[in-house]
């Protein structure tokens, strides 16, 4: 046995957990990644899950099209007409409005749903119909699968097009996700906060870096106990794509 190359088996979280009872965690090399027990909840986070290679030209798949130069292109200024004419070639990107308070208001990112034809999916007051699989996204969803142990049958995508776009407050729970939702997240682009905190004592914080390649997957009980949110960081000027891979039952 050579003792000077061998993999260690504990190796550091590269964030913080509270400093509480009932939470721990434990590297798995199978799986390259960090298994996570929090209280009334599982995550599981793989830093570099995809690597450099396959991360970039995921986000070049992504906004593939005939008309605008996907690096230099001003999508931020946008408005929901002109992008909803770029005919992209493999993502049916959407600038969705929701009612507050009666109004319709943008969401502050794009999005886009894809998953098998019969699995619609309500969520903030819009039903989205799914668009049809595409090689890519099988692609990405059958590698998170392998580690994942589930069969996801959707993905919500989300475009955030630089530090001014961000997602709420808000859990996962919706009935059709089934009594405890597992949600695979996977990462492309920016570098982004995502903020878990307990439903029942919002100072009780995680703070998990999603980075370019990084998949996080919460399971068990998570999306009854905690919120998760990604808030605005002015100085970033880069997007970032993240994609929700959800299980429908209806
Ligand atoms: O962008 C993220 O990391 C979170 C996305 C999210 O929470 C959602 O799509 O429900």
């Amino acid at each position: 046995m050579d003792l000077f190359n061998q993999t260690p088996d504990t190796k550091e979280l590269p964030f913080k957990l509270p400093q509480k009872d009932n939470y721990s965690y434990q590297w798995n090399d199978e799986m390259n990644g960090f298994v996570i027990s929090i209280p009334n909840g599982q995550l599981f986070y793989s830093e570099h899950f995809f690597d450099k290679k396959v991360s970039d030209r995921s986000i070049e798949y992504f906004l593939e099209n005939e008309t605008n130069d996907w690096q230099t292109a001003d999508w931020r200024s946008l408005d929901k007409e002109s992008l909803s004419q770029i005919k992209f070639k493999n993502i049916n990107w959407h600038h969705d409005q929701i009612k507050m308070f009666g109004k319709p208001v943008f969401l502050p990112r794009y999005s886009a749903w894809y998953g098998d034809s019969d699995k619609p999916y309500t969520y903030s007051g819009l039903t989205l119909q799914p668009n049809k699989w595409n090689k890519g996204l099988l692609h990405i969803k059958e590698q998170i699968e392998k580690v994942a142990g589930v069969h996801f049958n959707s993905v919500l995508m989300n475009w955030y097009r630089d530090g001014e776009d961000y997602i709420s407050w808000h859990c996962d729970d919706e009935k059709e996700l089934g009594k405890n939702p597992v949600i695979g997240s996977v990462n492309f682009g920016a570098t982004r906060r995502f903020q878990l905190r307990r439903l029942d004592n919002n100072e009780e914080k995680i703070e998990v870096p999603l980075k370019h390649g990084t998949f996080l997957l919460m399971s068990g009980e998570t999306q009854h106990y905690w919120q998760h949110a990604v808030p605005k960081e002015k100085k970033i000027k880069e997007a970032r794509f993240n994609l929700t891979f959800r299980i429908i039952n209806h």
